[in-house]
């Protein structure tokens, strides 16, 4: 193998499909007999980081706790998965200079507003749109899309399937995996 371990960074809009893929890369990994921990907004922002809000001091703050203890993760061995959107361009490259060269790979989840909004799982875009929800990503509050991810998933064109396929077939030419 040429890398460590590295961090998978999935960045995307709400609703782009961040979970989903990362919760089925995960199980592809585990196929393959690769260590893996998954940190998502049920295991973050309900604990560690149930002080922050969506502020975007708080939202920079959440994304440098998270490149931390990534960081923590990958020195324990293990692939590592993060799911947060993640919007702010200068906030991933911060996370990015805690790991060494090769092993953050941003894995962005590219899906239209339109796309992301029609599926609208959690009925927050909704709430966005009627002004319920202050600050809500893509509507009110900025998303910085990627220039330089290391994968850019089309979630809105892709099935799932091929989507994941994308992200393990990045790992095994790359020689991660
Ligand atoms: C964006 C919000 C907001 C606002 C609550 N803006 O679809 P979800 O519900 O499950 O994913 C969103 C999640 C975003 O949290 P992150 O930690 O990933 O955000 S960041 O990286 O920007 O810190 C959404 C919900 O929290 N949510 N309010 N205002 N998403």
């Amino acid at each position: 193998k040429d890398h460590k371990s590295p961090v998978l960074w999935f960045t995307g809009l709400s609703g782009s499909g961040k979970s989903t893929l990362s919760v089925e890369v995960e199980k592809a990994l585990y196929e393959l007999g690769i260590h893996t921990y998954r940190l998502d907004g049920d295991n973050v922002r309900h604990g560690l980081n149930k002080n922050l809000g969506f502020s975007p001091e708080d939202r920079t703050e959440n994304i440098r706790r998270i490149g931390e203890v990534g960081k923590l993760m990958n020195d324990a061995g293990l692939v590592t998965l993060t799911a947060f959107i993640s919007p702010y361009r200068e906030d991933r490259d911060q996370a990015r200079k805690l790991f060494e060269d090769g092993d953050f790979i941003e894995v962005y989840t590219k899906c239209s507003l339109d796309e992301a909004e029609n599926r609208d799982p959690k009925g927050l875009y909704k709430k966005a749109r009627a002004g319920e929800i202050k600050g809500f990503t893509g509507i009110d509050a900025p998303y910085e899309e990627p220039k330089d991810a290391e994968i850019t998933v089309e979630t809105d064109k892709l099935s799932l399937e091929d989507s994941v396929r994308e992200v393990i077939d990045y790992l095994k030419f790359n020689q991660y995996i």
